[in-house]
């Protein structure tokens, strides 16, 4: 289904970001590859894949893009928990801005459709990831959920918008508010995915859509993604980056941090 895959080159020489172009079905696919940290999204994760979803927006060729994690236990993990550990409240400011500004409002925006292929874990940053993209397809054996909240902290990256945009106000408070993790026949039901399917079937159902997606007009496409996204509110993504920061200057959240870590439990007080 997928031929070769290329690296987003890095200045770290070390590709975190593949991509591939499967021409029978005119879909680039986007592989985050970090399968040890779980595709964690760190800053290079973050780059690369603004730099590849450019390289799908200009490719004629590509009607339609998937992004799928490396492996079969993660789509992604969440945010990389190591590199904001010791952040204060400007640079997680600037690290929520940041990544909405270089990835997660481009999928929005992007001109053709983007599927998430949810192929394990999508939590906190990495279900904000799935939740940017138009439509999301999991594997049978997914795990979903916003687990900031046991971390001190609060989704960074949209999640307070577009969750519940997604799947009501009061699915979306006690998924934020309790940090639980919820399995893939859950999330359909309340609509998170619009499909789950057994994990081998995965690619070959992101690709069906695909084919739906690439029989109709481009323009069209285009037009709907803009008109459907409209409804994005500037003041609430604000006002979660500024919350999201103001946190990092807890103490609970260094204690909701450091027992992730340590692989203990958080004592917050
Ligand atoms: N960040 C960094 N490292 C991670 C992350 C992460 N989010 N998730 C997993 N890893 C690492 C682990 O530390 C571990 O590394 P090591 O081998 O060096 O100890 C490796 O991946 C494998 O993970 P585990 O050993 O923990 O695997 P388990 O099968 O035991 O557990 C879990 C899997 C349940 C997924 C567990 O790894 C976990 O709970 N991960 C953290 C999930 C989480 O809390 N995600 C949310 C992070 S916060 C966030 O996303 C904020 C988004 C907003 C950001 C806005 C701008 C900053």
């Amino acid at each position: 289904m997928i031929s070769s895959w290329k690296h987003v080159k890095n200045n770290q020489n070390n590709p975190v970001v593949y991509y591939s172009v499967n021409s029978e079905n005119q879909t680039g696919i986007i592989k985050i590859s970090r399968e040890k940290y779980l595709n964690a999204l760190n800053n290079i994760v973050i780059k690369d894949l603004g730099t590849a979803l450019g390289i799908m927006e200009n490719d004629k060729e590509i009607r339609s893009v998937i992004i799928m994690g490396d492996g079969d236990r993660a789509f992604v993990a969440g945010a990389d928990i190591k590199e904001f550990k010791n952040f204060k409240k400007e640079e997680a400011y600037h690290l929520s801005q940041h990544g909405k500004e270089s990835l997660f409002r481009k999928i929005q925006k992007l001109k053709k459709p983007v599927i998430a292929a949810i192929n394990g874990y999508a939590l906190g940053g990495g279900l904000e990831l799935a939740l940017s993209c138009h439509i999301r397809v999991s594997s049978d054996n997914a795990k979903l959920g916003f687990p900031e909240c046991t971390l001190g902290i609060i989704p960074g990256y949209n999640g307070t918008q577009m969750l519940p945009k997604t799947i009501g106000l009061g699915n979306a408070l006690e998924m934020i508010l309790t940090g639980k993790t919820i399995n893939s026949q859950e999330a359909h039901r309340m609509g998170l995915v619009n499909h789950c399917v057994p994990a081998d079937a995965l690619l070959e159902k992101c690709f069906e859509i695909t084919k739906s997606f690439n029989k109709t007009s481009p323009e069209a496409l285009c037009s709907a993604i803009k008109a459907t996204s409209a409804f994005f509110l500037r003041e609430g993504e604000e006002i979660e980056s500024k919350e999201f920061s103001e946190l990092f200057e807890t103490s609970n959240f260094k204690e909701g941090v450091s027992a992730f870590l340590e692989k203990r439990k958080s004592d917050f007080k």
